[in-house]
């Protein structure tokens, strides 16, 4: 069955290339056209589930000297030259791939799946098929090609109907002529092109539209499928046709390349008021609605780049927001719909696929703010305010016409964003903005310089101190609300942040916020009062302005109340 099965070494697929080759034509549909063969492989009558899990290739047999297998980190030791590689390699791709490239495109990864999840079993013949969407633009070789033959030797043949690579108008020329040649040897691979650069949106719907599956399978083009990680999507969906269900998302790491995962409870996707995508643990409510450490995990929104959908449904749904480029937006545009309008997201803990997330971005992203407007615009009513007050530039962004989306939200009867927040993301900080207790908080005395507080890093915002910088009215770091119940909320992150004053360290630091329905802890609570004091209940002293600071960076503390200009603040909503 496997022509190009068994192989040990990557170099060997050429000798194997023909055995498989089928034809080659090209032709055109929509703005692409299609330059690899496909052929349809014959789902003959296979007898035990053995035989039905057979994938489409066999992986070559497991060489524990090979580098990165089992999913290893890889060390190398250099010599100069080839150090200089390396690091162009990573200049050009925020990759290491000077150590992807030595790493097997077969390689077997280690178990990461709660090992209950060995045991499902499932009815393969009654399952959904899968076409996997792979849009690309510009990607290494080696990390695409992973991509392709992990998805070959992971899914069971009977259920992918076919991998969809989509190039995104590349112009790097390994992704030319040399990928076509390389693809044309496997069954089951098709690779259109687009003929302009069309952003992640428009190149996966351009491979959507050619796609023959029941079901779409979207994924990144660097990416490493688990074993047994598309059975659980498609299962979900044959359960539950309205389900949108994302793999678990292991790391890659982008220098090693080593597979990081854990088997113990995945997070889950949230979102904070600047309306980037957040990590968070499963709430408890969740944990008791789910019966088995195997059933799915229902997650306010996705990461945007893998899960699986019923084809006709996505169509229902309003595929993607056509007006969206390049990067950004398109993954909480699509969470927010699908939940307001009567599906559900999920996290399927038995469905691991590994992901390279690279040092920095390797392209410009400079569209991602415009595609956040519109998913606002969309869906989230009157609450989009609260994201134009942490990210008051996005108010001037223009986001062109959304007259159709908001059309289909009609069409389809959605529910409205105050739905959403109480159903879905109950736990997510909702600030109330009042006029004039949000926005730069500035200082009488010291003129132009405004609370500022930039944590260590995203996922742990708590711990740093809050110091005053030079006011730049972009929002972000400088954005504090002062809330209902006396707290001065550093609320652009989820979960929110909260100032604390204690009386040892006289500066100002920042903790979680209290949880819905809690009391403010003593140290968080702050009375804003008519002369512009801010006045710390539990130490009786007053936020002043300090020019000079242990370190020298000014920055507000707690001092003996007094009337100077220095303890007198006021928010400003713009410069
Ligand atoms: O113009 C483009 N055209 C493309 O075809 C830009 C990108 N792409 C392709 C690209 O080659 C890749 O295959 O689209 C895919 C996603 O782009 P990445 O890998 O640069 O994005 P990312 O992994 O940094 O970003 C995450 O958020 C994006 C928001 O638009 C997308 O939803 C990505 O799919 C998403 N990735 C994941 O969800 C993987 C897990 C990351 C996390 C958290
Ligand atoms: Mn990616």
């Amino acid at each position: 069955m496997a022509a190009c099965g068994r192989r040990n070494r990557p170099k060997l697929f050429f000798l194997f290339f023909g055995a498989s080759f089928v034809g080659y034509f090209i032709f055109f549909r929509h703005n692409s056209k299609e330059v690899t063969n496909r052929r349809e492989s014959p789902r003959e009558e296979v007898l035990d589930n053995e035989e039905l899990k057979k994938p489409v290739y066999e992986k070559p047999p497991l060489d524990l000297n090979a580098l990165g297998e089992l999913g290893r980190a890889v060390k190398l030791n250099l010599n100069e030259e080839e150090k200089r590689k390396e690091e162009e390699s990573l200049k050009k791709h925020q990759i290491n791939i000077y150590v992807s490239d030595k790493v097997s495109l077969h390689r077997r990864l280690p178990e990461k799946w709660n090992p209950l999840c060995r045991d499902l079993k499932y009815d393969y013949r009654s399952l959904p098929t899968t076409s996997v969407v792979i849009a690309f633009y510009n990607e290494a070789w080696s990390t695409l090609l992973r991509t392709v033959h992990s998805v070959l030797e992971t899914s069971p043949d009977i259920l992918l109907k076919e991998v969809v690579l989509v190039d995104d108008y590349s112009d790097r020329a390994h992704l030319k002529e040399p990928l076509e040649k390389y693809l044309s040897g496997f069954r089951k691979v098709r690779l259109i092109r687009a003929t302009k650069r069309e952003g992640l949106v428009r190149a996966r719907l351009l491979g959507a539209s050619i796609a023959t599956g029941d079901v779409l399978t979207f994924l990144d083009c660097h990416c490493e499928c688990h074993e047994g990680w598309l059975e659980p999507l498609l299962h979900r969906i044959k359960e539950e046709p309205t389900a949108v269900v994302c793999p678990v998302i292991d790391v890659i790491d982008w220098d090693t390349f080593q597979y990081l995962g854990n088997p113990g409870e995945p997070q889950i996707g949230g979102f904070d008021w600047r309306l980037v995508f957040t990590w968070h643990s499963v709430p408890d409510y969740e944990q008791k609605r789910r019966r088995s450490p195997t059933d799915v995990i229902r997650s306010p929104t996705m990461a945007g780049g893998l899960f699986s959908v019923s084809k006709n449904y996505f169509y229902y749904l309003g595929s993607y927001d056509t007006g969206m480029e390049v990067w950004g937006g398109e993954n909480l545009e699509f969470s927010f719909r699908i939940w307001q309008c009567g599906g559900s997201l999920e996290i399927h803990p038995c469905s691991h696929v590994g992901h390279v997330f690279p040092k920095k971005a390797p392209y410009s992203r400079s569209k991602a703010l415009a595609n956040s407007v519109r998913a606002a615009e969309v869906w989230m009513d009157d609450y989009k305010e609260i994201y134009y007050h942490r990210s008051p530039h996005a108010r001037l962004e223009a986001f062109g016409d959304v007259s159709e989306r908001l059309k289909l939200r009609e069409k389809l009867g959605c529910k409205n964003f105050q739905w959403y927040l109480d159903n879905v993301y109950p736990e997510i900080h909702v600030p109330h903005d009042r006029p004039g207790m949000f926005g730069m908080l500035k200082n009488r005395g010291k003129v132009n310089y405004c609370f500022d507080y930039n944590p260590a890093d995203e996922n742990t915002i708590v711990g740093q101190r809050v110091i005053l910088y030079p006011c730049h009215g972009m929002g972000q770091n400088q954005f504090f609300e002062y809330s209902v119940d006396g707290e001065i909320c550093y609320n652009t992150r989820e979960p929110a942040g909260c100032v604390v004053g204690d009386s040892v360290n006289t500066y100002l630091t920042v903790q979680l916020c209290k949880k819905r329905g809690q009391a403010v802890p003593m140290d968080q609570k702050f009375v804003f009062r008519k002369d512009g004091s801010l006045y710390h209940v539990q130490t009786q002293k007053c936020v002043q302005a300090m020019e000079r600071t242990d370190n020298g960076t000014p920055a507000p503390a707690l001092q003996p109340c007094s009337n100077s200009v220095y303890q007198q603040w006021f928010f400003e909503e713009r410069m």
